[in-house]
């Protein structure tokens, strides 16, 4: 644990949000000499990033802002996701850096909550609890390429309120706040500063779960859903293998039968294609089975004493010259393995 020893203050706002919803290109917007358009590649691609913006002279007020990993990735599953989601989390709470607010993004085209953006939605809700609403922004992005087509302003408005009367209507009444990224730096830095400025630090439950309480992901109250469904999901899949299995046994002792009895022909042939189609079958939920127990024990892991013995093992690879204050920040980019672009902005 890192304790505070002078009056720097390092803050912290996490960038979420489903794959494609803008989170890189949102951070790039805070980095000086880039652009927000035209790069479809690198921005998806790209590894995951921070962006520390000095806000003082005497840099001894700091924020980073955090990208962090979108579901519907096509390699990862959500709970795979959820657990590095929930690293970034207890590495910020272990290090004592001051959570001052996470930013949830949503593209405006794409307002209607379906398959994994639902999901997204319903991890974010509980991940936020009801106590850190305050510290939330919801933002609706891409609203610099509305407009170009008549009455796209107009839908784009539309959906906007959708979201504020449906989906965000019950984070809206508790406290978050709602806004619109148009695309330059400095719609991003205004929402940004806002968080860093107005807001108290929170900490999460989920922080306290994993980081006081030890948890596993899968124990926590975000994550015991992705683990009941994983569960439930191994229970289906053992189940169709026994079947699978039994019909098998069942095909190979017809197939012994019609051998004894010297049979060949259409029949024979029928049931060596049923075999044949069997295995197969045998072959895919076995598959499925393996993957779903990669992935239970990837939410089976006490995520805050792993990010304890990583920061530990840092703090100890920095010998002597590691200051909690002003290095912080490092240690949290170095065990996550973010890449940290240092931007002085002299604003305050
Ligand atoms: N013009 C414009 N393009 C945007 C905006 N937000 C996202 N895009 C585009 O949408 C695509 C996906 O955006 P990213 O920033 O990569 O999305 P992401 O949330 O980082 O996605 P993952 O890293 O896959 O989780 C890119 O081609 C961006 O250029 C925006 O506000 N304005
Ligand atoms: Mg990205």
């Amino acid at each position: 644990m890192v304790t505070r020893r002078d009056p720097r203050t390092d803050g912290m706002v996490l960038v979420m949000g489903v794959t494609g919803a803008g989170k890189s290109t949102f951070i790039n917007t805070l980095k000086p000499g880039s652009v927000t358009v035209g790069h479809d590649l690198e921005s998806t691609q790209a590894p995951p990033q921070a962006v520390q913006m000095f806000l003082d002279d005497e840099e001894r007020l700091s924020v980073t802002v955090v990208d962090t990993p979108g579901f519907d990735d096509t390699w990862r599953s959500d709970a795979e996701i959820l657990a590095e989601i929930t690293e970034y989390l207890a590495t910020q709470y272990a290090l004592r850096i001051p959570l001052k607010g996470i930013i949830y993004l949503q593209p405006i085209y794409e307002t209607r909550m379906k398959g994994s953006a639902r999901k997204y939605f319903d991890m974010f809700r509980l991940l936020c609890g009801d106590q850190a609403l305050k510290n939330v922004m919801l933002v609706t992005t891409r609203w610099d390429t509305v407009g170009q087509a008549p009455g796209q302003m107009g839908d784009a408005l539309r959906r906007e309120q959708e979201l504020l009367d449906n989906w965000w209507k019950p984070m809206l009444k508790q406290g978050a706040s709602a806004a619109q990224f148009k695309g330059t730096r400095g719609s991003a830095e205004a929402m940004v500063l806002e968080l860093v400025r107005d807001r108290d630090e929170v900490v999460l439950d989920v922080q306290r779960e994993l980081v006081d309480g030890h948890k596993e992901v899968g124990e926590t109250t975000v994550g015991m859903p992705f683990m009941s469904e994983l569960e439930n999901d191994i229970v289906k899949w053992k189940r169709v293998l026994a079947k699978t299995d039994e019909d098998l046994a069942q095909a190979r002792e017809s197939e012994r039968q019609l051998r004894s009895q010297g049979l060949r022909g259409d029949a024979m042939k029928d049931l060596t294609d049923h075999v044949r189609l069997l295995k197969d079958r045998r072959r895919e939920a076995e598959k499925v089975v393996k993957q779903l127990e990669t992935t239970q024990k990837k939410i089976q892991v006490r995520v805050g004493d792993k990010v304890r013995l990583q920061i530990g093992e840092k703090i100890s690879s920095l010998g002597g010259r590691f200051d909690p204050v002003s290095t912080g920040i490092t240690v949290f980019a170095a065990v996550l393995n973010i890449t940290l672009t240092v931007v002085k902005f002299l604003v305050m």
